[in-house]
């Protein structure tokens, strides 16, 4: 395990008072703070590198793009990706699943064509495609979820707490064409048995895009292990900058795709009569690539890595644990997502809790833990159809990092139990 005082003065912003009251960030769901060797690592290229990358025969750009490839094989060792023709930079994750949305349908899907995900997704993963629906007449179909949480296909757990996938065959229908889930949801952390839904999907011939803006930043990503055909996730939940994000493909899908947007950078010539593209996975990468937030991503990797990804998900899914213990000392206490069994291997919940207090609003109830120093997220998190499904209007989420401590959960608590008093 890490020293986890020292981590925390890697971060200056946890020292910062709000109100008065020392900081207690708890909405890394939402975004993770930087540490400095990534502010640093950023501000040193500004300062002495900056050029524009894949164009230029000087010095500045060639150690501009240099800094820009090696990311790229940062990020692809960090998931273990075959290639680096597989690593698309993106904006985010919101980004990468448009990209598979747009040039997916185009070239793949016909009317009528259904792309299968499931009732606990982010809208950047339901939206995408009825975007798609509406221009393609593409069908958008759910996996629906237990009341506690958990696709309904995947929820038997077996003895040894791991969790069997025997049923994502009944919503697969010889029109389905992509499978796109996400691998953790980040209201009711969730963590979906993708490797299970991919090898069943790909029994039948369907390819899966897997969400991982939750996931990356929690545990080991392996994609040839998981097998996936997409992979997606964004830099600033994992310590990096914002607007850059990666899209992972296989080799043989992103050739099959078309381009997602011209410009700059994607094409191999240029002609009135005819345009050909560049190779992978520079076709998808149209306009200056925001270089700098490339080389900010890969030292927030190699911050995550010094820690140790199994440090990390040991230290999160300890606090995980000892949130919802401590929480559910709290009379109306109701959390949403899977309860138990709590703390077993696999887990079956990530660095996310979302709850409620009996009749308070997750509004006031966010608003008065803010006035005590402690930032949560409150309302539908971007995932309407999940509330409607739960039949709420929306939650107060606690989201965990690699730098929280059990204390901050014990102020979270206190917290709690005085904003439930003023009611
Ligand atoms: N998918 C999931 C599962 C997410 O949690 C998010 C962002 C996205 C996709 C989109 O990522 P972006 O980086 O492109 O915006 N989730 C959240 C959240 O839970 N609170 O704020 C953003």
């Amino acid at each position: 395990m890490y020293n986890i005082n020292k981590v925390r003065e890697d971060f200056p912003i946890l020292q910062r008072e709000v109100y008065g009251k020392p900081l207690v960030y708890l909405d890394n769901a939402a975004t993770t703070q930087k540490p400095l060797c990534v502010l640093d690592a950023m501000r040193e290229e500004y300062l002495n590198v900056n050029a524009n990358v894949h164009r230029g025969v000087h010095y500045l750009s060639q150690q501009a793009t240099d800094l820009h490839e090696a990311a790229r094989e940062k990020v692809r060792q960090f998931i273990n990706a075959r290639k680096t023709e597989e690593i698309v930079f993106t904006r985010g994750t919101t980004e990468a699943i448009n990209l598979v949305a747009s040039s997916f349908c185009e070239s793949q899907m016909q009317p009528g064509d259904e792309v299968l995900v499931t009732d606990m997704e982010h809208h950047s993963n339901i939206v995408s495609w009825q975007l798609q629906a509406m221009k393609r007449g593409i069908v958008v179909k759910h996996i629906p979820i237990t009341d506690d949480g958990r696709l309904v296909c995947c929820h038997n757990t077996t003895t040894d707490g791991s969790v069997c996938c025997d049923g994502i065959a009944t919503y697969l229908t010889e029109r389905t064409r992509l499978v796109s889930i996400a691998h953790v949801s980040n209201v009711l952390g969730t963590i979906n048995p993708v490797k299970d839904i991919i090898r069943e999907a790909h029994a039948h011939g369907i390819p899966v895009l897997v969400d991982g803006a939750q996931s990356a930043p929690h545990m080991k990503i392996d994609v040839q292990d998981l097998d996936c055909d997409f992979f997606a996730f964004s830099g600033h939940k994992m310590y990096g900058p914002t607007g850059i994000g990666v899209l992972y493909g296989k080799e043989d899908w992103l050739e099959k795709l078309p381009p997602y947007q011209g410009g700059g950078e994607m094409i191999d010539k240029v002609t009135w009569e005819r345009t050909t593209f560049e190779r992978l996975p520079f076709k998808f990468e149209a306009g200056t690539p925001d270089y700098v937030a490339t080389h900010g991503l890969a030292t927030a990797i190699d911050y995550m890595e010094r820690i140790g990804l199994d440090n990390i998900e040991a230290h999160e899914q300890e606090l995980t644990c000892y949130c919802m213990e401590q929480l559910q000392t709290i009379d109306g206490m109701h959390i949403y997502g899977p309860l138990s069994p709590l703390g077993t291997v696999p887990s079956v919940k990530d660095a996310v809790v979302s709850f409620n207090v009996g009749n308070i609003h997750h509004l006031d109830m966010g608003t008065l833990l803010d006035r005590l120093g402690i930032a949560v997220r409150t309302g539908h998190h971007c995932a309407q159809p999940l509330m409607d499904r739960l039949g709420i209007s929306g939650t107060v989420r606690a989201s965990f990092a690699l730098y929280n401590t059990k204390e901050e959960i014990d102020t979270l608590v206190a917290g709690i139990r005085r904003v439930a008093q003023m009611f």
